[in-house]
């Protein structure tokens, strides 16, 4: 019985540990220009209750002030090639490109977000679709984040007609 319950202690702890505590950042992607390389914001990722994940984007893109800009995630981590390397939106759930929080949508589809007249922005996103457990199909460490410079019609499929990539950056965890 003493052995059961030891077992079962050090199991809850396992368990425990495993997660990750509510507010710890444990991802994050610089963005920067797919022209010159230069930084246009910040993704940062943390761990929330109930598994979920929340984002804060925040971009500086003073070249595009006073404009719409989209943002996905795409496939690969690879921001060569002025961000076509990233290839398509990442869609571990095999649904249609469309708005966020619509009855189907990609995994990565944060939509249009608008500019100031300094080219600033932010927007915040909380989840249960991404993780960053190894071999989770929701795992989105390692893919790319693009920012394009048109805006997402969130009906053209796949891509929502969203324009050039003027963006790129890559989710990488933080430990
Ligand atoms: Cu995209
Ligand atoms: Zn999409």
């Amino acid at each position: 019985m003493k052995k059961y319950l030891l077992l079962l202690t050090m199991g809850m702890v396992m368990i425990l540990g495993s997660c990750s505590r509510p507010g710890k950042e444990i991802a994050q992607a610089m963005l920067n220009s797919t022209k010159d390389n230069t930084s246009i914001g910040v993704a940062k990722f943390y761990s929330e209750a109930g598994g979920k994940i929340k984002m804060d984007l925040e971009l500086n893109f003073p070249e595009r002030a006073d404009s719409t800009v989209a943002v996905h995630f795409h496939e690969y981590g690879d921001c060569g090639n002025m961000g076509e390397n990233t290839h398509g939106h990442w869609n571990p759930t095999n649904e249609p490109h469309g708005k966020w929080g619509s009855a189907a949508y990609h995994s990565g589809d944060i939509g249009n977000i608008k500019l100031d007249g300094k080219g600033h922005a932010t927007l915040s996103v909380t989840t249960d679709r991404w993780s960053v457990m190894p071999n989770d199909v929701k795992n989105i460490i390692g893919r790319g984040i693009i920012v394009h410079g048109g805006t997402d019609d969130y009906t053209t499929q796949p891509t929502g007609n969203s324009g050039p990539r003027v963006g790129c950056g890559v989710i990488e965890e933080v430990k």
